[in-house]
């Protein structure tokens, strides 16, 4: 009896060095979603991107999130064509750690997840999963530069007026326009903290505060218009003032000092938002967000027209505006594109409003230049 144990041992030690060797080789062959859309049968271990929420066979929601219970996957965290999307179930227990009602945070993360694959909600899907996992970190966003090429190719070689006039076509067509309500969870992604996904970064004052402190009371974040939504006196309706490249979260206190004053330089420093000044007329934000601001002015100048019933919005060199659709001081903004141009952080959020949420860019984000090609220099 003594020699056959030898043999159960080899075997045990070879299982083991098998097992081993299997979660590389099993990591390796997870399937692209578009192999797990061709290949809707038995089990598989699939790769996407989190893109949205599926709620019927070819209707995915990028924003406002209304549940918990179902992700929409894809190739390219850009994806807007359901036909490239996988739609994902999620059973109760992965439902707070991936449902994104509870964490609308997570569009753009890698996921990895294994179950059955097929048909949900009639599409190709993947069902019942065994396990779930996000990506160890998150994929930085494409590179704007090169690829929205072709989003701006009608505005190539022009300047000025005619510049201005397509961009404005460019970033008015297919518009997706969010509810005030929905604005809250919009920021909760476009302005999240890169260092803590808890988090957001409150626009002026450059402080990390909790996403759950979103309120209107002391201590909380509220949505800040950078363009003072009484010049123009446009309000909330879904329009401009829910329009995600000018919201950002702020204090509550600071938002309330900032009010609806003009942009300029000068004044004293606002307490709880180091770098900013102000006074009686005017507000000056910290040096890391002036192009920021700038941008931002710039954009609503472009995007609002006054021709789909909302005030044309325009940039001057006053800082006594009042409720006139007009917002300055345009000299002061000039400079601040020049001097503090588009960083990781903005161009990221350009990205996630454009991807998951509006569907229009910042122009001035992706082509700081094309500031003074037509507010002048
Ligand atoms: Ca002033
Ligand atoms: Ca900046
Ligand atoms: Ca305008």
């Amino acid at each position: 009896m003594p020699v056959r144990r030898p043999l159960p041992i080899l075997l045990s030690v070879l299982a083991c060095l098998l097992a081993l060797v299997a979660v590389p080789a099993s990591a390796a062959s997870s399937l692209t979603v578009a192999q797990a859309i061709a290949g809707q049968s038995g089990t598989g271990t699939v790769l996407g991107y989190i893109v949205g929420e599926p709620t019927a066979t070819s209707t995915v929601r990028f924003g406002d999130f209304t549940g918990d219970t179902a992700l929409a996957i894809a190739d390219s965290r850009t994806e807007s064509s359901t036909a490239r999307m996988l739609y994902v179930q999620l059973t109760s227990s992965y439902r707070s750690a991936f449902g994104l009602l509870s964490n609308p945070s997570l569009i753009g993360r890698q996921l990895t997840v294994t179950g059955t694959l097929t048909a949900y909600f009639s599409h190709p899907g993947l069902k019942s999963p065994s396990a779930m996992s996000l990506g160890t970190t998150p994929t930085p966003a494409p590179t704007p530069s090169g690829s929205t090429d072709a989003y701006y190719a009608t505005a190539a070689g022009k300047s000025g007026a005619s510049l201005k006039a397509a961009l404005h076509t460019i970033i008015s067509t297919g518009v997706t326009k969010l509810s005030y309500d929905a604005v809250w969870d919009a920021l909760k992604v476009t302005d999240q903290d890169p260092a803590n996904s808890s988090n957001v970064i409150l626009v002026y004052s450059g402080l990390s505060r909790a996403k759950s402190l979103n309120g209107g009371d002391t201590g909380d974040w509220n949505r800040e218009h950078v363009w003072a939504k009484s010049h123009g006196d446009f309000g909330t309706a879904a329009g401009p003032g829910t329009d995600l490249h000018h919201l950002r979260p702020e204090d509550v206190t600071v938002n309330a000092l900032r009010d609806n004053k003009d942009f300029d330089t000068g004044g004293s420093a606002v307490s709880g938002a180091a770098g900013n000044y102000t006074d009686a007329d005017s507000w000056e934000p910290r040096n890391a967000v002036k192009g920021d601001v700038a941008r931002m002015i710039f954009y609503m100048a472009v995007r609002y027209e006054g021709d789909d019933g909302w005030p044309d919005l325009e940039v001057d060199d006053s800082v006594t505006n009042g409720t006139d659709p007009y917002l300055g001081r345009l000299s002061k903004l000039l400079t601040w594109n020049a001097q503090d141009p588009p960083d990781t952080f903005e161009k990221n959020r350009n990205q996630v409003i454009y991807a998951s949420y509006q569907h229009n860019r910042n122009p001035f984000i992706d082509h700081p230049e094309w500031v003074s090609a037509i507010f002048g220099s």
